[in-house]
């Protein structure tokens, strides 16, 4: 098929695309400044079907945010609370076990669980989390703690990181999300989250959770103070571990929300950069085998038409959805599976329930 490109520099990547070789910063540079959106969609798409065809991966998840309480104070997060703020809270594991039990009979196959840096809960309480869990939902996969968790609960259980994953790995904890990373570059941390892991620490806790055999998903929160050189480098970061490890699964370009943080006098993302973001993550993460539009981030309607624009996966019910709800976050926090299947559909695209590592649970007729 011939494509009609706008912007003739596009013409000469869609050679690159094809031949599929890796692109380079500049390249990456080339896709965040064109003009010609529906260009860069078209050569995200010839990926996207080389890698996938019409399949649309969609999962029956139930997130858990634990605890709102946080010692950093990112100035992007509106989630993250000190412990005197009213709205501060930390569910008991029975208050978790009972959530989670509502959905005993729903076939969810996965728990996702995310939460603050908790000054006082002891390790202890996050091995009897996904323990618990695991005890009484064994068939669900428990993917639990950003890379900056994981960091700091290795310093509250007083181990190096590797025992400490390996742990929470016997407890039952079956990979890891992708949060945290936000943007790699320094000058970008030292604005928005000079606390934070920084971008080395996050890139070295995914290489040890590969080493101990789990897989991983990465994020790039983009829309903020960030360049187009900055998120270049963020990707071609991420795929150079990729290289090395081949333990990440999924990438999810995260839309910047600004409402009450303390970047609020920044404007929300747009919907041409939400679709650029997604197909300029699937072309140079040639390496990842998913990229996925969280619909919660940037509306469902986004999420759908981005399956044309390279990614092959709108996570899934979700159910409960603190961090982006406490910025301004105006979708709803659940999806009936079958409404997501529905829109995969009316996409031309196949729905297909999977499970965290991508295995099918269920088939839809169409
Ligand atoms: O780590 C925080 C980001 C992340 C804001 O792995 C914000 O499948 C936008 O990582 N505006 C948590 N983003 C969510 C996350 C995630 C979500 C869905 C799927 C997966 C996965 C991972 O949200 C945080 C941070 O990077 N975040 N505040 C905000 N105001």
């Amino acid at each position: 098929m011939l494509f009609d490109f706008e912007d003739t520099n596009l013409k000469i990547l869609e050679e690159k695309v094809r031949s599929e070789e890796s692109l380079s910063f500049d390249d990456g540079v080339t896709l965040w400044n064109s003009f010609d959106l529906l260009g860069v969609g078209y050569l995200a798409n010839i990926v996207r079907e080389r890698m996938h065809s019409s399949d649309t991966y969609f999962i029956h998840n139930r997130h858990i945010n634990h605890t709102n309480i946080c010692v950093n104070s990112c100035q992007f997060c509106a989630f993250g609370v000190n412990e005197d703020n009213p709205s501060a809270y930390t569910k008991s594991l029975d208050e978790i076990f009972s959530d989670a039990e509502k959905y005993k009979n729903g076939r969810v196959s996965e728990f996702h669980i995310v939460g603050g840096l908790h000054p006082d809960l002891p390790f202890q309480y996050y091995l009897d989390m996904i323990s618990g869990l695991k005890e009484r939902f064994p068939d669900v996969h428990i993917q639990a703690f950003t890379a900056v968790e994981l960091e700091y609960l290795a310093g509250i259980a007083k181990m190096p990181l590797k025992d400490t994953l390996i742990e929470l790995r016997d407890a039952g904890l079956g990979s890891i999300p992708g949060g945290g990373a936000e943007i790699f570059a320094k000058r970008v941390r030292k604005k928005i989250c000079s606390e934070k892991t920084n971008a080395q620490d996050w890139l070295d806790v995914h290489e040890t959770v590969h080493s101990v055999g789990m897989k991983s998903n990465a994020t790039m929160l983009y829309g903020h103070v960030e360049n187009a050189d900055e998120r270049t480098d963020h990707l071609i970061r991420l795929r150079e571990l990729q290289n090395k490890t081949n333990g990440f699964l999924t990438f999810i370009p995260l839309a910047f929300h600004p409402e009450n943080t303390n970047l609020s006098f920044l404007q929300g993302t747009s919907g041409q950069l939400d679709l650029r973001a997604l197909a300029v993550s699937r072309l140079m993460l040639d390496n990842f085998p998913h990229v996925k539009a969280f619909w919660i981030m940037i509306t469902p309607q986004i999420a759908q038409v981005s399956l044309s624009f390279g990614t092959n996966d709108m996570d899934g019910t979700v159910v409960e959805e603190k961090i982006i709800h406490a910025a301004g976050g105006a979708t709803g926090q659940i999806f009936h599976k079958n409404v997501i299947a529905d829109m995969i559909v009316e996409a031309g695209r196949m729905p297909i329930e999977r499970d965290t590592l991508y295995e099918q649970t269920h088939k839809y007729m169409v």
